[in-house]
C-alpha cells in the first residue's frame, strides 16, 4: 500500500500523476496473467514510461531530483507489489478454471474391459494331450500341406479307395484336369508316418492339428476341422492295451461314471479296428435325440496298426506291433460341452467363446 500522503503527492504532479493513475487503470482492468506482463513490461520495462522517467531525474535540479526520486520510487515499488498481487491472484484463478474444467468424477464407473478367454477347441486339444502326456505319449507335429504319399499310400490307402477323391478332398494344384500328389492333409495320421521314418520304436506320440476335408459345411461338418491322432508302438502291444488306453482316456475326458464301449470297424490302415463310444450323458442310456436313440455317443476311431503300414516305414512288423486311433476335437467339444452347431467355433463371436 501507498500511504494518502505519498499518493497525494504523486497525484499532484504532472508526469507522475498521469503515470500513476494510468497504472491504475490498467491494472484494474487486467484480466489474465499476460495482461499483467504487459502492464509491467509499458511501465517498468526498460523503455517503460516510469523508467524513462526515472532515468530522466539526472538533468533535474538537485532538489527536483530529490523530489521525483524519492515519489517516483515510491511508485514504482507500488506498482512493483501490485503487479505481484494482482499477477497471484489472477494465475491462482486461471489454474481454478482449469482444474475445474477437467475435474473427474471419480464415482463414475470404469470403462468394461471384457476378459480374454482361450479358445474352447485350443483347450480341448491341450486336456487332451495332458491326458496322454500322462500316460508318457509325447506331442508331435507335421505339415498341413502333405504328399499323398504320406495321407494315403503309406497308410495302406488304396488309389481307389472313396476318401482319394476330388469331391472329398482338397488337391493343391490341379494341371489338366488330373489331381496332383499335393494336397491338405485329410487327418494328422500322415505326421505319424514321418515320425515312424525316423525314430526307431518304442513310440508313444500324439498328433494334434488341423485337418481338411471336401465338406458342405453344415452342423456336425466344416471343411477345416481339428484332429487328434495318436499311435503306441512296442514290442507285444496287444489290442487289450488299446481298450485298456482309450476307456481310461474317454473316463478322464468325459468322467469316471461313464461307459466305454468298442464296437468292430473297418479302417484301412489299422486290423483289426474299432469305433469308441462312451454312454449318452443327456439321457443317460436310455436313448434320445443326441444318441440317435442308441445310448451310446461316438467319440473316436481307432485300430491295430496294419503290418503293411508299418513296412512302408520300415518297422519290423514281426518283432514290434501297436495302436493308434483318431479323434475330431470339434466333435469331443459338440458332446462334452453340448455346443449345438459346430460352425460356432469359427464365428468367433465372442458370446459364445467366452461361456466355455
Ligand atoms: C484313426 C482310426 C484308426 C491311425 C493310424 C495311424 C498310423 F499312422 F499309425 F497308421 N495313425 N492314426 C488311426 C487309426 C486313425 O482315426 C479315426
Amino acid at each position: 500500500m501507498i500511504s494518502r500522503k505519498l499518493r497525494e503527492e504523486i497525484d499532484a504532479d504532472p508526469e507522475l500523476g498521469v503515470i500513476y493513475r494510468e497504472a491504475q487503470t490498467a491494472l484494474e482492468s487486467a484480466a489474465d496473467p499476460g495482461d499483467i506482463e504487459s502492464v509491467r513490461v509499458s511501465f517498468l520495462g526498460r523503455k517503460g514510461r516510469l523508467s524513462a522517467l526515472l532515468q530522466g531525474i539526472k538533468d533535474l535540479s538537485p532538489e527536483e531530483r530529490r523530489r521525483v526520486g524519492r515519489l517516483g520510487n515510491n511508485l514504482k515499488t507500488w506498482l512493483e507489489n501490485s503487479l505481484e498481487k494482482k499477477g497471484d491472484m489472477l494465475r491462482r484463478q486461471e489454474l481454478e478454471g482449469t482444474l475445474a474444467g477437467e475435474r473427474l468424477d471419480i464415482t463414475l464407473p470404469g470403462r468394461y474391459m471384457p476378459f480374454g478367454t482361450r479358445h474352447l477347441l485350443s483347450r480341448i486339444i491341450e486336456e487332451i494331450e495332458d491326458i496322454f502326456i500322462g500316460m508318457g505319449y509325447r506331442v508331435v507335429e507335421g505339415p498341413e500341406v502333405e504328399l499323398d504319399y504320406y495321407n494315403f499310400e503309406a497308410l495302406n490307402t488304396p488309389d481307389w479307395h472313396p476318401s482319394k477323391s476330388l469331391s472329398d478332398t482338397f488337391y493343391v494344384n490341379v494341371p489338366d484336369g488330373e489331381h496332383s500328389d499335393v494336397l491338405l492333409r485329410t487327418h494328422t495320421s500322415p505326421v505319424q508316418i514321418r515320425v515312424m521314418e525316423k525314430t526307431p520304436p518304442p513310440l508313444y506320440v500324439i498328433a494334434p492339428g488341423k485337418a481338411y476335408r471336401h465338406d458342405v459345411p453344415d452342423a456336425t461338418h466344416s471343411p477345416m476341422f481339428h484332429q487328434v491322432e495318436g499311435l503306441a508302438v512296442d514290442e507285444g502291444i496287444t489290442l487289450g492295451d488299446l481298450k485298456g488306453t482309450l476307456e481310461h482316456f474317454a473316463k478322464r475326458m468325459f468322467g469316471d461314471d461313464r461307459l466305454v464301449r468298442f464296437r468292430p470297424h473297418f479302417f484301412p490302415f489299422t486290423e483289426p479296428s474299432a469305433e469308441v463310444d462312451v454312454s449318452c450323458n443327456i439321457c443317460g442310456g436310455t436313448g434320445c435325440r443326441v444318441c440317435s436313440g442308441t445310448g451310446w455317443l461316438e467319440i473316436l476311431g481307432s485300430g491295430m496298426v496294419d503290418p503293411n503300414v508299418f513296412e512302408y516305414v520300415g518297422y519290423d512288423s514281426e518283432a514290434i506291433s501297436g495302436f493308434a486311433f483318431g479323434m475330431g476335437v470339434e466333435r469331443i467339444a459338440l458332446l462334452k460341452y453340448g455346443v449345438p452347431d459346430i460352425r460356432y467355433f469359427f464365428d468367433n463371436d465372442l458370446r459364445l467363446l467366452g461361456q466355455y
